[in-house]
């Protein structure tokens, strides 16, 4: 074996409390399964452009018409990013300036509608996003927020947007998931805002991967807008990009302007230049034929996952996954039992996250659901038997906590959790479990090639 790189010695001489910060993370994230379906493990490539001197430059602007100078090689960088964007994606215009996915969509906001406008998304307790239009977040404080929802089988329910929008006549609606299975429908969105005028936005985040491997439908000729975060299925750091179309500009020619102008000046200062550079890397990497076959291996993966835990007698919304994620639904075991089963996974080395499910029965601070993803254990190298075996686990666990059941009553209700999460550390089938976890983290090792 060749001579690892010593890849925090610097961080490790200089500061050795935030270096044991840095490697106890390091740690729980090699020795668990990350199954939260929003993330995944960057190449050191991507770790090394976010680690480099371009975090010290100020470029406000654009490549070209930048404020200050001395931004020659940034606008290097940030063309390739630019250009790298359009042609995975097959666009006409990108902006990789966005700090994350949150600004991002409010830039959409900004850049097409009024306060007051009407705007519609999925409900967040159906699986859509904080600022497709939920009430805590500004995006439903700003704007008249109309949302849609799944059906009980926890499918989208199109009928329901279909009507919805055409007595709201909103200005703008967003098609894209945060907890949903399911293929994402972006040809039927793009008719129902076709028909009442409004633009369509595509929040593409979590299934970005995807679609760059041909694992989905790309929203491309539908939508007018998308958005993107870079640090999901792209597997690139915490980012954002945001794309105008050739439909968005058809409908409006001076889309791409009124979208860079509302990142900068609008709402952002200077852009996060290491943060462009990484982008720029994963985009590379992500147009190779073995990023072709990771998103492929997701979905496959999220396919043997959800097919082993329904034999293994564990529920899903809508019986199984078209895409990297699964969403259980634990209602069976009673109502809000969500927390439980995230916990107890969590103490067996096994990431996920509670969730609302549709119609669910509980509060969405304790929620009858759990989702977990693939996108992560796939990009360390996990296969269908892998995937097999931890569902194996997972049903091992919730058996192991399914008589649990969450008292009504507040007061009893923390204590009861209290003394739940002392149980979990000493129940000896999850010290099993996570020893069994352990054992596959072992086979799959995480950053072999680094040393920390
Ligand atoms: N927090 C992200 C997720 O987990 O889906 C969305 O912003």
């Amino acid at each position: 074996m060749g001579v690892k790189l010593d890849f925090l010695k610097g961080i490790r001489e200089e500061d050795p409390e935030v270096y044991k910060g840095i490697i106890d993370e390091l740690a729980r994230q090699r020795d668990g399964l990350e199954m939260i379906p929003s993330e995944n493990f960057t190449s050191p490539a991507v770790l090394q452009a976010m680690g480099s001197v371009l975090t010290n430059k100020y470029s406000e602007g654009y490549p070209g018409k930048r404020y200050y100078a001395g931004n020659q090689f940034v606008d290097v960088v940030e063309r390739i990013a630019q250009e790298r964007a359009k042609k995975i994606f097959g666009v006409p215009h990108a902006n990789v300036q966005p700090y994350s996915g949150s600004p991002a969509n409010l830039a959409v906001y900004m850049a097409l509608c009024q306060p007051g406008d009407v705007i519609m998304g999925q409900n967040l307790l159906d699986g859509g996003h904080l600022t497709h239009g939920w009430k805590t977040s500004v995006t439903g404080q700003i704007y008249k927020s109309v949302p849609y929802h799944v059906r009980a089988d926890g499918y989208m329910d199109i009928d329901e947007a279909k009507r919805l929008a055409k007595e709201n006549k909103p200005k703008l609606i967003w098609v894209g998931s945060s907890a949903y299975a399911r293929e994402f429908p972006f040809e039927e969105f793009s008719k129902i805002a076709d028909d009442c005028g409004a633009y369509l936005a595509a929040d593409i985040s979590h299934i970005t991967g995807l679609i760059i491997a041909g694992a989905h439908k790309s929203p491309v000729d539908y939508a007018h807008v998308i958005m993107t975060t870079t640090h999901k299925t792209l597997r690139g750091p915490r980012g954002a990009i945001l794309m105008v179309t050739d439909k968005g500009l058809k409908k409006d020619p001076e889309l791409a302007e009124k979208i860079d102008k509302t990142i900068f000046p609008g709402m952002q200062g200077g852009p996060h230049n290491h943060i462009t550079a990484g982008i720029a890397v994963a985009l590379k990497e992500a147009a190779t034929p073995q990023f072709k076959e990771y998103g492929h291996q997701v979905v496959k993966n999220s396919r043997a996952l959800a097919d082993e835990l329904m034999k293994r007698g564990i529920k899903l919304v809508t019986n199984g996954t078209d895409n990297h994620m699964v969403l259980l639904d634990l209602t069976n075991f009673g109502k809000g039992t969500g927390i439980f089963v995230q916990d107890a996974l969590d103490e067996a080395g096994i990431t996920v996250n509670k969730n609302t499910i549709p119609k669910d029965p509980a509060s969405p601070f304790y929620p009858s659901g759990v989702r977990m993803g693939t996108p992560a254990i796939t990009t360390r190298g996990m296969k269908e038997k892998e995937m097999r075996e931890i569902a194996a686990l997972i049903a091992e666990v919730i058996d192991a906590v399914k008589d649990y059941q969450l008292p009504e009553d507040k007061e009893e209700r923390q204590i009861y959790l209290k003394s739940f999460k002392e149980g979990i550390k000493t129940n000896e089938r999850i010290r099993n479990v996570r020893g069994k976890v352990l054992e596959i983290c072992k086979r799959f090792p995480l950053y072999p090639n680094l040393s920390f």
